[in-house]
């Protein structure tokens, strides 16, 4: 896309509310172009991602940090508009709020509302960052938009109030939150541009798309050091039935990312993903194969932890690839032998030969926490190969 077509996203909120790590992950792991405009501005355009991103980051402080800021972006707007382009104008604002207390949300709604009254008519999405506890999103949702319902004016400008976890938020070592809420920001915001620099439907799938693996990355990260830590145990395992919290965590958090609902046909499918991960042939053979690699001088719980995390780490790549060929359209939830043949396939083809070349690197590195951490990062590496398009053949 021409970078003309570009519109602009203006991003506020107090500063720790989680700006930095939002626009992070809506620009995905590509090459970012920043300008740094004075010192309120941080300017963000990546060829992934069909808007600019300007980081406003004194907006949301004192009077007068507001006043130089929105200033700035003024004259950032004015300097930088050709003749007749209306190219640097503000087409939407994100207002960035942690969706931690309610006291906070009314509070800093309050405060942007307020800071953001020189745009009178711009669109406004309400980001929710931090929405860590699932179970509190939806209440939070209602009252921002009870919030937006008092003023005329304001409410016509809120387009959307999205949650969202821009980063893994992790509980404790086994269990964590993953990321919500980011495509879904892309394509609101998307939607709320003026017809003009809006990216057409099938350009914005596109972005989310790679967004989406992106993030998903993220989870299985995640879920493969969960593995490790779970898989870290002296006694010989024969199946992976001590993976099925992890792994159940793990299907649950990718179908939320790639928007596949919790129906019975999909519980099916789901089902059918867990058993290939934990008490199926492939997997026991894998086990099997993985323990007899000759001349290893691991101890049984190092071997055990990798041979747990490169279940996890495989079963993750292929859940991955069966959730983007059934976002695409071109398989349904009901494909559940074709989804048992392409992750059996997998599994064979790619856990006995990428955990034993993991397994090989292992034995230098020293026992305890960095062995777990360098195991975690060797086996995501090794499993991320193949990185085709999202709609690569079966083989
Ligand atoms: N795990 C996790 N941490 C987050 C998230 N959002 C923000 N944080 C953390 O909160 C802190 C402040 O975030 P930052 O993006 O720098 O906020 P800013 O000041 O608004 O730019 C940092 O330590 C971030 O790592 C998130 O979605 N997940
Ligand atoms: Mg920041």
């Amino acid at each position: 896309m021409d970078a003309m077509d570009y519109g602009n996203v203006l991003v506020i909120g107090s500063a720790g509310v989680g700006k930095s790590t939002l626009i992070r992950t809506v620009l995905g792991t590509g090459s970012v172009e920043v300008t740094q405009v004075g010192s309120h501005l941080e300017v963000y355009e990546s060829l992934s991602i069909p808007f600019r991103i300007i980081d406003a980051r004194d907006i949301g402080g004192s009077l007068f940090a507001r006043r130089a800021t929105i200033g700035a972006i003024k004259r950032w707007s004015k300097d930088n508009a050709l003749d007749g382009d209306a190219s640097n104008d503000i087409n939407v604002i994100w207002f960035c709020i942690e969706g931690k207390s309610r006291k906070l949300i009314r509070q800093q709604l309050a405060q942007l509302s307020r800071a953001t009254d020189v745009w009178r008519s711009v669109p406004v999405i309400v980001v929710l960052t931090k929405s860590y506890a699932a179970t509190e999103r939806a209440e939070n949702v209602e009252l921002v938009r009870q919030s937006f319902a008092r003023t005329k004016r304001r409410q016509r400008n809120l387009r959307a109030v999205i949650p969202v976890v821009a980063s893994t938020y992790q509980l404790d070592e086994t269990t964590f939150v993953a990321p919500e809420g980011i495509p879904e920001l892309i394509e609101a915001t998307n939607e709320a541009m003026p017809e003009g620099v809006r990216a057409a439907s099938g350009d914005i799938a596109e972005f989310t798309l790679r967004r989406r693996r992106s993030v998903a990355r993220g989870i299985i990260a995640a879920s493969t050091a969960a593995g490790i830590t779970v898989g870290a145990v002296p006694i010989p395992i024969s199946d992976a039935l001590i993976l099925t919290p992890i792994e159940t965590g793990l299907i649950n958090a990718l179908a939320t990312l790639y928007g596949i609902g919790k129906g019975s046909t999909s519980k099916k499918l789901f089902n059918t993903i867990l058993e290939v991960g934990t008490v199926s042939t492939v997997a026991k053979a894998a086990i099997g194969a993985l323990k007899a690699i000759p001349g290893i001088n691991l101890a049984a719980s190092v071997v055990n932890a990798a041979i747990a995390g490169s279940i996890v780490a495989a079963i993750g790549e292929g859940t991955m690839r069966v959730f983007e060929r059934i976002y695409m359209g071109e398989k349904t939830l009901d494909d559940t032998e074709w989804v048992r043949g392409f992750l059996e396939s997998r599994m064979s083809r790619d856990l006995i030969a990428q955990g034993t070349k993991v397994v090989g690197k292992l034995s230098g590195v020293e026992a305890g926490t960095d062995q777990n951490k360098a195991l975690a990062s060797l086996l995501l590496e090794a499993f991320r190969q193949d990185e085709g398009k999202a709609t690569e053949g079966q083989s």
